[in-house]
């Protein structure tokens, strides 16, 4: 597909010009106004009231130095980022990232994407990112301390329970949440519902952590069932070895799949055995090691260095659950060549355009990450929900809600396909079924931001 309408052709150039040299945020517009073309030619009524311009520009956007003391008494300088990117249907919500990569770009486009995500959810939840390029590993707990205290001491002044509810991301666990809301509470002297992701002890939900990758493979297996199909008896690929990679693993092998390589930024571990899973989470969850360590722990497992390599290894299911762009052209054709049949992502665009593009003229069914990966902020909002009426739920009643929730995303983003005149172009229809309601909310109140 190709932006071809001639207006949304003009709102892209202002947002080229105004965010210059940002890729991934271009990238994430580019692929969202692409989809919205058949919107544009139905709905003048959107066109009047500026909803296109207005929803690719930020409704606000933050940025703060954060310095904080390292463990040999030095002053360390960080930047700071929180991007409130749409608040039509509800307070902003969406991650943050502590990642050396993140810019401005990152940050954009992670708060863009959610806007959609959070949409698709049918909770009333904004569009929000934020996130900073302070590097976790290696650091002592004192030093990721110290930092995430600075952080909110900055933070706290933007955010609230019902204003912007950040949560976790890549390099943001319950740890960090932990020091983040304790430091909330301190500067405010108030136990709200201000971050999700918290601890069970804290107003956290339970099945909060396992949400992602579980809400990815239910959302999958509604992806497997549309073709008759199921996870039994699949070989599966998952990028990453986070929360994300983690879950999708444990849930993909109790639907009787088996999970046979997993990477981290370094390579990835090939085992035909089944990864096992109890060594993994040991290795990550526990020693925060690399993922060498696998292989020298398993008989029978191997490590191969460099983690683009990891799509050259033969399966059914892909999903790719470490970063944006990690899936390219090559990686794709790999799959391809080597006969996987259903794609799903479970981090935010891991594949590129060309990637997509691939697996779309192949006709492999392909789960897009706002709907795919839905499935943790999903359970954000029932963690918000919980936290409102001072109750917890049981993990199965929150676990029910999410697989209901991951099964209604797929119904929303596949009728909607069919709706726009291509029936299982699930980008289109995520895209497309995520903006319906924040448009109609945005044009309903008017040209407030
Ligand atoms: P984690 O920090 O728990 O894990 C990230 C994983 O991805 C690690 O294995 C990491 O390897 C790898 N990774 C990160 N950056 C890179 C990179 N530049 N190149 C190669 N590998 C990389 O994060 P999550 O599992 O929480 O997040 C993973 C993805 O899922 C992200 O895209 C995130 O935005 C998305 N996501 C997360 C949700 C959540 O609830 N946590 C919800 C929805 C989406 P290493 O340790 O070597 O850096
Ligand atoms: O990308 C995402 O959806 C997340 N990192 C989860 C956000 C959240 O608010 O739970």
């Amino acid at each position: 597909m190709a932006l071809t309408n001639e207006y949304l052709k003009g709102v892209y150039e202002t947002v080229a010009l105004r965010n210059a040299g940002e890729k991934e945020f271009l990238q994430a517009v580019y692929e969202v106004l692409e989809s919205l073309q058949p919107i544009a030619e139905k709905r003048q009524d959107f066109i009047d009231a500026g909803v296109f311009e207005r929803i690719v520009e930020p409704e606000r956007f933050i940025m703060f130095r954060v310095s904080w003391v390292d463990d040999n008494g030095k002053v360390q300088v960080n930047r700071g980022y929180r991007v409130q990117f749409n608040s039509a249907i509800g307070p902003y919500k969406g991650g943050i990232r502590l990642h050396p990569s993140v810019n401005a770009s990152v940050i954009k486009f992670l708060g863009f994407e959610q806007t959609f995500k959070n949409s698709l959810t049918g909770l009333p939840m904004g569009g929000g990112k934020g996130g900073s390029d302070f590097d976790p590993k290696g650091k002592s707990d004192g030093e990721i301390m110290r930092f995430c205290q600075s952080f909110m001491t900055e933070l706290a002044k933007h955010i609230g329970a019902d204003t912007d509810v950040p949560a976790g991301d890549i390099g943001v666990g319950a740890r960090e949440i932990g020091f983040m809301f304790g430091q909330y509470k301190r500067l405010r002297n108030e136990f709200t519902g201000v971050l999700t992701g918290k601890s069970l002890f804290s107003g956290g939900s339970l099945a909060r952590k396992e949400a992602t990758g579980f809400g990815l493979c239910y959302f999958t297996n509604e992806m497997l069932k549309a073709a008759g199909d199921s996870f039994e008896g699949k070989k599966v690929v998952i990028s990453g070895s986070g929360n994300v990679a983690i879950y999708a693993n444990q849930k993909a092998t109790e639907l009787g799949a088996k999970v046979i390589a997993m990477s981290d930024s370094s390579g990835y571990v090939v085992d035909e055995n089944g990864i096992n899973l109890d060594v993994m989470k040991q290795i990550k969850e526990v020693e925060r090691a690399r993922i060498s360590e696998y292989a020298k722990r398993v008989e029978g497992a191997t490590f191969h260095e460099g983690c683009k390599g990891i799509w050259t290894v033969p399966c059914d299911i892909a999903l790719p659950c470490a970063t944006q762009n990690e899936l390219d052209l090559d990686g794709a054709k790999a799959l391809v060549a080597n006969g996987v049949k259903y794609v799903a992502e479970g981090a935010n665009m891991p594949s590129t355009p060309e990637a997509v593009a691939c697996f779309l003229e192949n006709n492999i069914p392909f789960g897009p990450a706002k709907a795919a990966n839905a499935g943790g902020v999903a359970t954000s909002g029932l963690e918000m929900t919980q936290n409102s009426m001072r109750l917890s739920w049981s993990f199965e009643e929150v676990d029910a809600r999410l697989g209901d929730i991951m099964k209604n995303i797929y119904k929303s983003a596949y009728e909607a396909s069919v709706a726009c005149g291509c029936a299982g172009n699930l980008v289109v229809g995520a895209n497309v079924a995520g903006f319906l309601k924040v448009a109609e909310a945005m044009k309903w109140q008017g040209v407030a931001y």
